[in-house]
């Protein structure tokens, strides 16, 4: 072997020791930079006669190409490798399921409430909703529910550690009724000089609180109740509305419907409603499902209207129960634990 094929070889094998591009081009320059050895070699040919330098000019010329592909073959080994190692790192498994934003749904609570909204809103009942911080008055002494009625006991409302601007107490409304209020109130004042008054007929759903709590009663739960008020309303009026609206929500024609006397301050004569289904697992049992009746004098009059001329009906339901009815659900507690095992079952 003559001393270019030992340099070439001794080039190959200081390429290929060369582990990252900056040792390669270290070792590059041991070879063919300013100083390097085939550099040297073509500066050692001055002492060469003309002869002499053309062949050994060749053979250095050849050996420098030689040198310079082994480098580039290895410049690319070198980029392939650090690709790989990079691609390595960075994997990625296409095979992994994708992350999916969690699909929302509405509580059933909801569902029924906006069923309600929507069965009630095709009979022509306008949808009111206000404060759930309510005042006495508003909540008791308006529904002509006297000062002494249970109702208004620390057992079963909740007061709340604070008063309105006239210094009136407040609590937790333990029904919608105080909404109902408020609305018959306006509107008999917006219509004051229209006669006869536009028909009020409203609903008010929503969230209600009683200091009671069982499978059957829940410290927060919802109510619906609904008023219609006129001159020509009547209990006959009200029948027709509670059938259609049992019978539209639960999705079936094959239900008996019966009024029960019963008593409520703000209602007389007043009435509890009891459906009875002609078919599925609660065939043929009374279910208590709203109370109802003739709003009273004194509560028209609260509304700033005559009762001798405006009358008509008012009624309250739980959309909690009737959750609970039309999924078979047996404890209410369910509705309001969060357990989403629980809930995505109705989505
Ligand atoms: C006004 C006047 C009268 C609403 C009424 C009931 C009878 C009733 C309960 C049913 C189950 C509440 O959800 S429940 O716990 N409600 O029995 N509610 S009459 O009477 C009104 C409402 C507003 C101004």
């Amino acid at each position: 072997m003559n001393d270019l094929e030992e340099l070439v070889q001794a080039a190959v094998a200081d390429f290929a020791a060369a582990g990252t591009p900056a040792q390669l081009e270290d070792a590059k320059a041991r070879y063919t930079g300013k100083s390097g050895r085939v550099t040297e070699l073509l500066k050692g040919m001055a002492a060469l006669s003309a002869e002499e330098k053309k062949t050994r000019g060749a053979a250095i010329n050849e050996t420098k190409r030689y040198i310079e592909s082994a480098l580039t073959e290895r410049r690319q080994a070198l980029a392939e490798a650090q690709l790989e190692a990079q691609l390595r790192a960075e994997a990625l498994d296409v095979t992994l399921p994708g992350r999916q934003a969690g699909q929302g749904g509405l509580h059933p609570v909801s569902r029924t409430l906006e069923r309600i909204e929507q069965i009630f809103g095709s009979m022509g009942f306008d949808v009111a909703d206000g404060p759930e911080i309510e005042t006495d008055w508003y909540s008791f002494t308006a529904l002509n529910n006297p000062e002494n009625h249970p109702a208004r006991s620390m057992q079963d409302t909740f007061y709340v550690d604070m008063q309105d601007e006239a210094g009136r107490p407040l609590c937790l409304r333990p029904h919608t009724s105080p909404m109902q209020v408020r609305y018959a109130r306006q509107h008999a004042a917006t219509h004051a000089a229209t006669d006869p008054l536009p028909e009020i007929r409203v609903i008010a759903p929503g969230r209600t609180y009683r200091v009671d709590s069982d499978a059957t009663h829940s410290p927060m739960f919802h109510q619906c109740e609904g008023l219609w008020i006129g001159e020509n309303v009547s209990f006959k009026d009200l029948k027709a509305v509670f059938s259609d609206f049992f019978r539209t929500f639960f999705e079936t024609d094959d239900l008996q419907l019966r009024f029960r006397p019963s008593f409520f301050p703000f209602t007389e004569p007043s009435a509890e409603v009891d459906i009875a289904f002609a078919q599925g697992p609660l065939k043929g049992r009374w279910l208590e499902v709203a109370g109802s009746g003739q709003v009273h004098p004194n509560v028209v009059r609260n509304f700033g209207l005559d009762p001798e001329r405006y009358i008509g009906f008012a009624f309250g339901m739980g959309p909690d129960r009737l959750t609970m009815l039309r999924y078979g659900v047996n404890d209410l507690r369910l509705f309001f634990d969060g357990d989403l095992r629980f809930l995505s079952q109705f989505q």
